[in-house]
């Protein structure tokens, strides 16, 4: 163990004894995330109104707004899935 983070836990009040749970904690720094095998990007066309953007949520979000207004220009969503062992970024407009 660090013999500095050891003297910073004793002074904070701790055991100052080396635990397992010390190893643990290092173990359990954030892994960054795998990046994407394949980035899609998906337009959905449509008059207005036909639910457009209610699908995109239900999809990405899985919510449904009833009382929401319409889209006025263009909004997307990101949602990653993964398929076969792939991972797949979807950028869907
Ligand atoms: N009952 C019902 N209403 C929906 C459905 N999908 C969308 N709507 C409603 O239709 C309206 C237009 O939906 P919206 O997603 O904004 O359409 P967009 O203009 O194509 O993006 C909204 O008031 C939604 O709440 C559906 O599957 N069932
Ligand atoms: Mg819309």
């Amino acid at each position: 163990m660090d013999h500095r983070y050891d003297i910073a836990r004793r002074a904070a009040g701790g055991s100052g004894s080396s635990s397992p749970g010390a190893g643990a904690q290092s173990r359990r720094r954030k892994v960054p995330p795998r990046p994407a095998d394949f980035k899609l990007q998906i337009i959905i066309i449509g008059a207005r109104g036909v639910g457009k953007t209610s699908l995109m949520e239900r999809f990405t979000d899985d919510t449904f707004c009833e009382a929401c207004k319409s889209t006025v220009g263009v909004d997307f969503k990101i949602k990653t899935v993964e398929l076969r062992g792939k991972k797949i970024r979807l950028q869907i407009w």
